[in-house]
């Protein structure tokens, strides 16, 4: 079988599932590290599932709390421009693929212009509270651009938390300005920890002012990615693992990653799906290399789970991206726009309006755990029965959003046990300009097609009727109430009707996840 049409089975994940459990008994990992012998701290944990100095760390962090993603924002400034490897799905005219979308430019900044900007962002948006550095090329692969940045933010702006991303390959170099500067957050992408997989995907790496390639590449990147990983764990930063999935060539490989990365202390494994055009020019893009769709992505994670926690929440974002995950706000601010604004940099306003936003955070837990304790009861329906159900949100964690003004869906999993946060779908427009452009339809419900029901705030006829006729029903009576109370009473109720005969339950199929570029903004939808 070729690389582009071989898939691991779900019942091959399963089994290498198992294999991460017996691994876990007696492995290391987050739940190790922090002293306190809680062992639960995924994104999704809470201040009961991790020591309270790690969650002081990831409370208001989108990234590492996927919580905190409904409320919290973060920025990007671009001032990293050069990379010291290649990836197969990378081609640098545009920004790094490992913390970014492909095919993606952001606007390069100087250390000096990305504070200026921070500070701005800083106090138009309140609730933005950590800064990385994630591109356009490799941050460590540019140290002083990124730590000078790092060390006027760390006094200038002492309430935001630091973060960067890297391929590793400079890692165990920097370790020492990483933790100077308080930088508690950083991300590694590891897409294998076996150099004959690496070599499939890194043609070379400047190592040691040469170009290496091949085995040999990918073995030096390997160890210096373990090696910085271990060093990060010893000194108490923070670590996220990026995996770009790649069907064929890493699929069940990142379950032994998974496992690998858990035994050196990694708190988050994120695996992201690879997004191969094309028309970015990449080679994965030339030689005809395609992405998961998104059932193959879910099966992947969900065999790791039992091993490193599982970050699903990623959203690929740019390395100029300012805003909540979801949203791109990057546009508002422009260095040209920045030169008119005027910048007031004031702790006690970010910190009074932060407590909103934690009172807001704290009502949508306490409904979600109040609509938890109504769903569980014996109604007769299959209780291991879950489905998925799509939401249009634009944040502050409610069903807020029209059905035609969503530039993505977050996914939802339903069971009357949880309403697990999954994934997302991006998808078109459907409202271009105040009427629905119908063409986007099919493609809409192709990136939502394994859900059952769409939450929205709002939805017309049209598409309500071409859902329907798919098989997704379109729900907006639950308008502006929070995410997971609106699913789990929408998903008691969906159970009350199959318990009647009202409807009977029929499984979905896979879904896409969206390949090229957009044609449609959050601001063309405002
Ligand atoms: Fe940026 Fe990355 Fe820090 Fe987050 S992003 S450097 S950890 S602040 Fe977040 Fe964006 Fe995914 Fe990255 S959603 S691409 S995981
Ligand atoms: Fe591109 Fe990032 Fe890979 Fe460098 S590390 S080649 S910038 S994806």
């Amino acid at each position: 079988m070729s690389a582009n049409t071989t898939f691991v089975s779900i019942g091959d994940l399963k089994k290498g599932r198992q294999a991460v459990s017996e691994v876990v008994e007696t492995g290391g990992g987050c739940g190790t590290t922090g002293g306190s012998g809680k062992s639960s701290c995924g994104s999704s944990g809470g201040p009961d599932d991790m020591p309270a100095e790690i969650w002081d760390k990831v409370k208001n962090h989108p990234c590492y709390s996927e919580e905190a993603h409904h409320h919290y924002a973060r920025m990007h400034v671009a001032v990293a421009p050069a990379c010291n490897i290649q990836c197969n799905y990378c081609n640098r005219k545009y920004d790094c693929s490992n913390e970014s979308r492909p095919g993606v430019v952001s606007q390069k900044l100087t250390p000096e212009q990305a504070v200026k900007k921070v500070l701005a962002v800083a106090s138009e948006i309140p609730q933005m509270t950590v800064l990385g550095i994630a591109g356009p090329g490799d941050s460590l692969a540019n140290p002083k651009k990124t730590f000078d940045t790092m060390r006027m933010l760390h006094e200038q702006a002492p309430d935001i938390k630091l973060c960067l991303s890297t391929n590793g390959l400079a890692l165990p170099d920097q370790v020492d300005e990483i933790c100077k500067y308080n930088i508690d957050h950083v991300t590694i992408t590891i897409n294998m920890v076996d150099p004959e997989v690496g070599a499939k995907i890194y043609p070379w790496i400047f190592w040691d002012h040469r170009r290496v390639t091949g085995v040999e590449a990918a073995r030096i990147l390997h160890e210096r990615q373990m090696l910085g990983l271990e060093m990060l764990t010893a000194r108490g930063v923070l670590t996220k693992i990026n995996s770009v999935l790649i069907p064929g060539i890493n699929d069940e490989h990142l379950i032994e990653v998974n496992r690998e990365v858990k035994k050196r202390g990694a708190f988050l494994h994120n695996i992201m799906p690879l997004i191969s055009e094309a028309e970015h020019g990449t080679v994965f893009g030339l030689t005809g290399q395609r992405g998961p769709t998104a059932q193959e992505l879910k099966a992947v994670q969900d065999a790791c789970m039992g091993g490193a926690n599982l970050m699903r929440h990623c959203r690929q974002c740019r390395a100029d991206a300012v805003g909540l995950l979801g949203e791109d706000r990057s546009e508002e601010f422009t260095l040209d726009k920045i030169e008119e604004m005027e910048v007031v940099y004031d702790l006690d306003k970010r910190k009074a309006y932060q407590d909103q936003v934690e009172a807001e955070r704290q009502a949508q837990v306490a409904a979600k755990a109040d609509a938890l304790a109504a769903a569980a009861n014996d109604d007769g329906v299959d209780p291991d029965m879950k489905v998925l159900v799509a939401v249009a949100t634009e944040g502050h964690g409610k069903v807020n959003q029209h059905f035609g003004h969503a530039t993505e869906f977050q996914i939802f999993e339903v069971s009357q046990a949880q309403a697990l946060f999954v994934g997302h779908r991006r998808v078109d427009l459907y409202c271009q300009g105040g009427y629905g452009e119908d063409e986007q339809l099919p493609s809409i419900v192709k990136a939502i097609n394994d859900c059952h029901a769409v939450l929205v705030a709002k939805i017309g006829a049209c598409p309500r009727d071409e859902l329907a006729a798919a098989g997704i029903e379109p729900v907006d009576a639950y308008a502006h109430e929070f995410i997971e109370k609106a699913a789990l009473s929408w998903f008691s109720g969906y159970r009350q009707r199959i318990a009647s005969g009202e409807l009977v339950h029929q499984p979905r199929g896979d879904a896409q996840i969206r390949q090229g570029a957009f044609t449609g903004t959050a601001e063309a939808a405002a």
